[in-house]
């Protein structure tokens, strides 16, 4: 498939994975960008020193393009963006907030820009910034999310700008993909379907409660507070929710969540960590490597998109 986003890439399917907060390592990374998508490294909370070795690692294994996701509520972000420039990935993507900031910096040195947006307005602000291309992800992403399904929001977003538009949020396979498509999209970004491959360094614990989760299992916590996450249910979230119902401080709450993504990524602690997912996840029912999932994914996409005329019969 050829789109404005796989040639303002250079890759060769419209596939992006999302920039996963512990889980986006060099390692699945670089597995995406081999299998003809586009890796993304997520920096999450993380130094600039700890993601200069990340991108180190990748450039060791494949000469494919690749990108760093900034997010944007990190006390690192701004050292994490002057590294993107000097590394001239191919790519940033944010998440979080906004990077206008930063844009003058990334363009100068031709990184392309592919801010994560939850709403039209913000997509059309970052557009006016500068924005090579803009992500529209909806309330079905795992993480923090905006309020507007991507189904509403993906459609108004290719509407509102000029940019090419990649459509994230609810997408678990090939089905997913044409539906993005057939709203407007030219690439999707998939977070949730990544976390659980053979080359993700994610816990076995985590990935097994993936694999396990039914269609309700995702809850989002800190409506309340202004900052919506969703995660697989458990211990963490019910005395979460519980609390937050109770009417906690945003410091009592924030007080229970510190370490706790690491602690479940990491570690393996899936009982009081956080397993953030997206609703796709009860889709999700085996482990596969990154070329396999690709693979799987154009096969089924491009299955569906030649077999849509056969609606009109
Ligand atoms: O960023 C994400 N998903 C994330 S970041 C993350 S790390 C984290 N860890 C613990 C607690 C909270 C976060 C986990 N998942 N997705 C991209 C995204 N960006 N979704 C929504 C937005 C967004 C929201 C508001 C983008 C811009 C925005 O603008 C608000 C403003 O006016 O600045």
């Amino acid at each position: 498939m050829k789109t404005r986003i796989t040639e303002l890439l250079g890759i060769e399917t419209p596939i992006i994975q999302g920039g996963m907060a512990w889980v986006a390592e060099s390692h699945l990374a670089a597995a995406v960008s081999a299998a003809g998508g586009f890796g993304i490294i997520g920096s999450a909370t993380a130094p600039a020193e700890v993601v200069a070795k990340m991108i180190k690692e990748i450039k060791e294994t494949t000469d494919k393009p690749f990108g760093i996701n900034i997010m944007l509520m990190s006390p690192y972000a701004a050292e994490v963006a002057a590294l993107a420039a000097e590394e001239k990935v191919a790519a940033v993507t944010t998440g979080a907030g906004n990077p206008s900031q930063y844009m003058k910096m990334w363009k100068d040195a031709n990184v392309k820009v592919m801010p994560v947006v939850a709403s039209v307005a913000m997509a059309k602000l970052l557009e006016r910034a500068g924005a090579d291309a803009i992500i529209a992800e909806g309330m079905e992403s795992g993480g923090h999310i905006g309020s507007t399904t991507t189904m509403a929001l993906l459609p108004q977003v290719v509407d509102a700008v000029s940019v090419p538009v990649i459509g994230a949020g609810g997408i678990g396979d090939g089905r997913g993909v044409a539906a993005a498509f057939m709203l407007g999209a030219e690439a999707v970004q998939m977070g949730t379907r990544f976390l659980v491959a053979t080359e993700a360094i994610t816990h076995e614990n985590y990935k097994n409660k993936v694999i396990a989760a039914k269609d309700i299992d995702s809850e989002v916590t800190g409506l309340s507070t202004g900052h919506p996450v969703r995660l697989l249910r458990n211990k963490m979230t019910r005395e979460y929710l519980r609390l937050e119902k109770e009417g906690a401080s945003f410091e009592e709450l924030e007080q229970m969540t510190v370490g706790s993504l690491r602690n479940a990524v990491v570690d393996g602690d899936v009982i009081t960590g956080s397993v953030m997912a997206g609703q796709i996840a009860g889709m999700i029912k085996k482990k596969q490597t990154c070329k396999e999932i690709i693979d799987e994914l154009m096969a089924e996409t491009t299955t569906i998109l030649s077999s849509a005329p056969d609606l009109l019969k």
